[in-house]
């Protein structure tokens, strides 16, 4: 079973293209897994998938990109739909970090983290996955340390994505320096 390739196909529906797959998403980002595999099982590659290969893809990856409960499926961060996906607010750890490529540096420093093509900004838990994350957009990628007590000190919201991804709508750069 190839469990990756499942993994992006699901990530696309779920954080891109619902209505590509007649999907109706809630304001938290759930859907119906039968809903899901329905729209799955039109896809030859898919043809045979049952919810128990949806447990194994998400055990087996690397990530805690989607979470299964109650019939229901979502993916925990990563949206770029129009309607805003709700996130949980909570109060992050006093530092986060984000890792991202040296190109996007001075345009971050004038204008603060952005969401860009998502609808939140992405941020890591720890240093390593920050890495992995920048390495996506460069060989040699920068890491900023963002003074979240601060920022949160001051109102900026943050939200809990899974342990090792946060969320925020922007970043003022006040926040941000580099590692
Ligand atoms: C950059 C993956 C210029 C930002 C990852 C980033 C993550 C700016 C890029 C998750 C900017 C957006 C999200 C500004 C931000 N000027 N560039 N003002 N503000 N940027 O892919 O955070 O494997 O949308 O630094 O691991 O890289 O898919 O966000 O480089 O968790 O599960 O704009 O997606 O997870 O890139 O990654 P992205 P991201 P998955």
């Amino acid at each position: 079973m190839d469990y990756i390739g499942l993994s992006k196909e699901i990530s696309y529906a779920l954080r891109h293209a619902p209505w590509e797959y007649e999907l109706e998403m809630n304001e938290e980002g759930w859907v119906p897994v039968e809903q899901l595999l329905d729209a799955l099982h039109r896809i030859k590659k898919w043809s045979n998938i049952c919810e128990s290969d949806l447990n194994e893809m998400i055990e087996k990856s690397e990530k805690k990109r989607h979470e299964l409960e109650d019939g229901k499926i979502r993916a925990f961060y990563g949206h770029s739909i129009p309607i805003k996906i709700l996130k949980e607010e909570k109060m992050p750890p006093d530092v986060l970090y984000h890792g991202t490529a040296r190109q996007f540096l001075e345009s971050i420093k004038e204008n603060g983290l952005l969401p860009q093509n998502r609808q939140y900004v992405h941020l890591s838990q720890d240093i390593e996955t920050a890495e992995n994350v920048g390495k996506r957009h460069d060989h040699k990628p920068c890491i900023l340390i963002i003074d979240a007590k601060m920022a949160w000190n001051d109102g900026i919201k943050f939200y809990f994505g899974n342990e090792k991804v946060w969320l925020a709508n922007t970043i003022p750069s006040r926040y941000i320096r580099k590692m």
